[in-house]
């Protein structure tokens, strides 16, 4: 169905076609999106660009959430492309891998800044630009995980930063609420991406999930894409500051 038709995005946080904003990228572009791409980096916009193309979408440019101008820089130029922006995707995260293994109270002063940076204050960062462009409402969309609400093994401080990043979700809901804009996260089950590989004993705790969830296995970027889809469209348009599961259920047993 086309649930998104003449709605136009801009999905950050693409690195290559196991990235959970591809299996987003695809669903929205199959429900009739128009898509604009930001990348981090010249390595990443290799991958990026064709990436893009398939989807027939625009590449706004070099994005790092901790260099602020750049994040101005994509915002003005989706501003001179379309004028306008009806939702954003955010699936961006960062910690330094030696500090997801081990203690959480290890954790240095350095890598939490930086780490609460780019997982949390960065979807904040982007809902100020897009608010002044979504014109006619919109929706906004981060990734979260289950870490965020209990303690899992090496996740430390990705799961501190992730509970932050739900709480915002919640105050941006309220702020924007007025606007018509909704902000909504969905908390996905573990995948094999870029990001997780850095995670320690992942391939557990895959196996743990398909052993436990009610579902019986873990869930795909294709299964997260059609979630998303849905809170971007107006279909969830009663729907705001939500954290929905796409996680086989394990949230319920876990
Ligand atoms: O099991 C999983 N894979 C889950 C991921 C379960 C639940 C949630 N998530 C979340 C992640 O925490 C993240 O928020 O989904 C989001 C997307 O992650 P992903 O699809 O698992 O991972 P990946 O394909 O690696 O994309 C994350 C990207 C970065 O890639 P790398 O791997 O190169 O760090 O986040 C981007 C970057 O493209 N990113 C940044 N973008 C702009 N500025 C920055 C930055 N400073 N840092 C990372």
């Amino acid at each position: 169905s086309s649930i998104l038709a003449g709605r136009r995005g801009l999905i950050m946080g693409l690195a290559n076609n196991r990235s959970i904003a591809w299996g987003i990228a695809k669903a929205a572009r199959a429900a009739g999106a128009e898509l604009a791409f930001t990348y981090q980096g010249e390595a990443l916009e290799k991958r990026v660009r064709p990436l893009a193309k398939e989807l027939d979408g625009l590449v706004v440019g070099h994005c790092d959430v901790t260099d602020s101008a750049s994040i101005d820089a994509v915002f003005a130029e989706v501003a001179r492309a379309w004028g306008k922006l009806d939702f954003i995707v955010h699936c961006i995260a960062f910690s330094d891998k030696d500090e997801l293994t081990g203690r959480y109270i290890d954790t240095s002063e350095e890598n939490f800044t930086r780490s609460l940076a780019i997982s949390c204050y960065s979807f904040t960062a982007v809902a100020q630009r897009a608010e002044t462009l979504m014109t006619d409402g919109g929706s906004m969309l981060t990734l979260t995980y289950y870490g965020a609400e209990k303690w899992m093994p090496h996740y430390n401080v990705m799961g501190v930063a992730k509970a932050a990043l739900e709480a915002s979700v919640r105050y941006l809901a309220a702020d924007l609420g007025e606007k018509g804009i909704r902000v909504n996260a969905i908390s996905a089950g573990p995948i094999k991406t870029l990001a997780a590989s850095g995670i320690g004993d992942f391939r557990y705790i895959l196996r743990w999930n398909e052993l436990n969830a009610p579902l019986r296995r873990t869930v795909t970027i294709e299964e997260v894409g059609e979630s998303a889809a849905f809170l971007l469209s107006p279909m969830s348009r009663g729907v705001t500051g939500e954290i929905l599961h796409v996680d086989a259920g394990y949230h319920v047993v876990g």
